[in-house]
């Protein structure tokens, strides 16, 4: 970690230190980093990421942050992995970073972090629309399945479907950049929080998937991975049957329409003390441990042949 480069893992950040973070970051490492413009938002923002690349054709790797605004341990845990496969000296940090194409972004849902960080801390949803109940749940508004369970109609609620699927910006032209990676991903990792959770499609129906035996036993790994150095319990499942049903959510599309076979949502830290107030001194602690869990997933991805 990088104090004296400006940016600390002990605090939240803004996303304009976000953004102004990656700029320094394509100075300091001009042949690795790249800025990468996934996206647009109702306020007019660029939903912005960067692409770390060791080499050309990779296997890429997809990092979603941020679609709900105030889990800001999400972004908070993808700087820190962009900052971790930057300047590891781990042997298998090293190797895990090296050999994959990583397209990762904080903050795929800009208006709300900054919402969150300026006017409301408990901001969920994107910032659309100008009537009395602004936004849609970005995670419910994903154009597989939408609406058809546990989403709602109701625009004031936090788990508005928004006015129908892909209405909202952030989520169309996210899904468009994500559709011209096509035949170049084969992950797709999205974090959230909380309640310690490593979950994967399908959200819209506990009917499991063609690889659902194989994401179990991966994820089992990787949650087992995940509690070696802090004790961290997880558990891992489908999102239907782990949390509650979801339809619309980014995961359930990426899975039916990329059809990338490691697909996995984590809920971080924690199980509700602070729940999605976590304060600052467990962003390292958190990424650690997640980095743990990352390592030993794509190892045992590779295992079956993915
Ligand atoms: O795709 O991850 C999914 C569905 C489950 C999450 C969701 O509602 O989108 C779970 C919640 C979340 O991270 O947004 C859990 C948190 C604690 C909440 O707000 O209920
Ligand atoms: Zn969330």
């Amino acid at each position: 970690t990088r104090e004296d480069f400006g940016y600390s893992h002990k605090k939240y950040h803004t996303l304009d230190e976000i953004y102004q973070w990656f700029e320094l970051l394509t100075k300091q490492y001009p042949d690795l980093v790249s800025i990468i413009e996934v996206g647009k938002t109702y306020e007019g923002r660029t939903i912005k990421g960067v692409k770390i690349s060791y080499g050309s054709k990779n296997p890429g790797i997809f990092i979603e942050g941020g679609i709900h605004a105030r889990e800001w341990i999400s972004p908070a845990t993808v700087t820190y992995l962009i900052d971790q496969f930057l300047t590891s000296t781990d042997s298998k940090i090293r190797k895990l970073a090296e050999s994959h194409d990583w397209y990762m972004v904080p903050s795929v849902n800009p208006d709300g972090y900054v919402y969150t960080h300026e006017k409301n801390r408990m901001w969920r949803k994107t910032r659309s629309g100008s009537g009395l109940c602004k936004g849609a749940d970005a995670n419910r508004n994903w154009g597989f399945m939408w609406n058809s369970g546990g989403a709602s109609s109701i625009p004031c609620l936090e788990n508005y479907a928004g006015k129908g699927p892909f209405s909202e910006i952030e989520t169309k032209t996210l899904s468009q950049y994500l559709a011209s990676l096509k035949g170049k991903l084969f992950a797709y990792i999205s974090f959230h929080s909380y309640s310690q959770l490593l979950m994967f499609p399908y959200g819209h129906t506990t009917k499991h998937l063609d690889n659902h035996e194989e994401e179990k036993a991966i994820g089992m790994k990787a949650i087992g991975a995940l509690a070696e150095r802090y004790g961290t319990q997880y558990v891992t499942g489908n999102i239907a049957e782990t949390i509650y049903v979801a339809s619309g959510n980014s995961m359930d599309w990426v899975k039916a329409t990329l059809k990338l076979p490691v697909t996995y949502t984590y809920e971080l830290r924690d199980k509700g003390r602070y729940g999605f107030l976590l304060p600052a001194d467990q962003i390292i602690p958190n990424g650690e441990e997640v980095m743990d869990s990352l390592v030993t997933m794509f190892d045992e991805a590779i295992k079956f042949g993915y």
